[in-house]
């Protein structure tokens, strides 16, 4: 059996912090991390409001106060490791991190991108899902490495593009998906189920062949996601 693990959570944001007002959600409901603070690049943020509200500890570290990304990645490794986290979350966080921050908190960062990764690695993804004109599109979950958004992906989840859809509408849709699978990736970890091995995804003590999917007409429970992780094995 998985051992839980430490889960001090610390969760980094740039702007409205929907994930993290559901990983506030869910930690209320029961979920088995702790979220030790919340630290935002931008102080007008309304993710820091979210925090607070729910008794968070908040924290801004604006870029534009240093000098350059290592420095700023100093420092934001400094505020990080006051909470002694064994976790980090982005959630909407903006800023690109130094290959030295992600070494520094490897094996234990997570992102969640509103892409089918690896397509769509990067901004505008929404926008470039309609110019493309894919069929479906969604939002992905992956341990974070040095390569920009290309780390091992460990869960998605799908949407299919509506023939009058916008970038907007679109991204309300996924962002629904968002809610739900980064939660539940962050439960799977704080319960040491799901580690990053020799950079793929070990869920369970194995390793995961790709990420597990949720179709677009996927309603599963939270409860069954052993089920679709087994599937795909
Ligand atoms: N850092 C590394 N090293 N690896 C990843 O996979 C990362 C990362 C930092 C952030 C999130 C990512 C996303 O999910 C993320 C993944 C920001 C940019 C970006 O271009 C790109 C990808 C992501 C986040 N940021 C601009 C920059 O110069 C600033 C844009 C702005 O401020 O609006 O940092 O999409
Ligand atoms: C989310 O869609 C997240 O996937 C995306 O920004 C949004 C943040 O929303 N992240 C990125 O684009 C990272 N570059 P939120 O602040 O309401 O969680």
């Amino acid at each position: 059996m998985s051992q839980p693990i430490d889960c001090r959570l610390v969760v980094l944001i740039s702007g409205s912090g929907s994930n993290l007002q559901a990983l506030i959600d869910a930690q209320a409901a029961g979920a088995p991390y702790r979220i030790a603070a919340v630290i935002s690049n931008r102080a007008d943020a309304y993710g820091l409001q979210r925090a607070a509200q729910a008794g968070i500890d908040t924290l801004v570290l604006d870029h534009r106060d240093y000098p350059d990304r290592e420095s700023y990645d100093q420092a934001l490794i400094a505020a990080i490791d006051q909470f002694q986290p064994g976790l980090v979350a982005l959630a909407g966080f903006m800023r690109i991190l130094s290959d030295q921050f992600v070494r520094h908190y490897s094996g234990r960062l997570l992102n969640i991108h509103p892409s089918l990764l690896p397509k769509y690695k990067g901004l505008h993804t929404h926008r470039r899902a309609l110019e493309a004109g894919d069929r479906e599109h969604g939002c992905s979950v992956h341990f974070v490495t040095e390569e920009l958004d290309g780390g091992p992906v460990i869960v998605q989840a799908k949407v299919v593009v509506q023939p009058d859809d916008n970038a907007e509408a679109l991204a309300a849709r996924v962002l629904k998906r968002e809610h739900f699978i980064y939660p539940l990736c962050l439960r799977w970890f704080a319960e040491g189920r799901l580690r990053l091995g020799q950079g793929q995804v070990e869920l369970e003590g194995a390793a995961l062949a790709g990420p597990v999917v949720f179709d677009t007409e996927d309603r599963r429970r939270k409860t069954d996601f052993c089920v679709a992780a087994r599937q795909i094995k």
